[in-house]
C-alpha cells in the first residue's frame, strides 16, 4: 500500500509502528547535609547570634535560641542544605570567625 504523507490519516496508520522513547531515568532528591555549630569557651554570645542571623537567615529570636542550644548542649543544627551549600556556609562561618579572632567552628554531616 502506498502512503501519502499529506494524508491526515497517515500518522494514524502508523501508530502501532512508533518506537517508544526510552524511559527517563528517575530523579532522586540530592543527599542533604546538616550544618552543625559547635560550642567553645571563648566566642562571645553576641557574635554567635550575629553569625546565625547573617549566614542562616535566622531572626534575632531564632538565633538567640540556637546560640543558647549550642552553649548548653555543645552543638546544634543551624540549617540543612545540599552538600555544596552546607560546605560553603560552614566554611564561610569558620573563616569569618577566624578573621574576627574567635574560635567558632561549624561542621557538616549527612542528614539521615
Ligand atoms: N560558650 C560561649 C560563651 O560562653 C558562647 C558560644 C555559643 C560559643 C555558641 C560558641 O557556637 C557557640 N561565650
Amino acid at each position: 500500500m502506498t502512503v501519502n504523507p499529506l494524508d491526515p490519516d497517515h500518522f494514524e496508520q502508523h501508530d502501532d509502528d512508533l518506537a517508544t522513547a526510552p524511559a527517563k531515568p528517575e530523579l532522586q532528591p540530592p543527599p542533604m547535609y546538616r550544618v552543625i555549630m559547635l560550642n567553645d569557651d571563648y566566642t562571645p554570645m553576641d557574635f554567635v547570634v550575629e553569625v546565625l542571623e547573617s549566614y542562616f537567615a535566622m531572626s534575632r529570636e531564632q538565633s538567640t535560641q540556637t546560640m543558647l542550644a549550642v552553649h548548653h548542649q555543645g552543638q546544634a543544627v543551624c540549617g540543612i542544605y545540599t552538600r555544596d551549600i552546607a560546605e560553603t556556609k560552614a566554611h564561610q562561618v569558620s573563616q569569618y570567625a577566624r578573621e574576627c579572632n574567635h574560635p567558632l567552628l561549624c561542621e557538616i554531616e549527612q542528614d539521615a
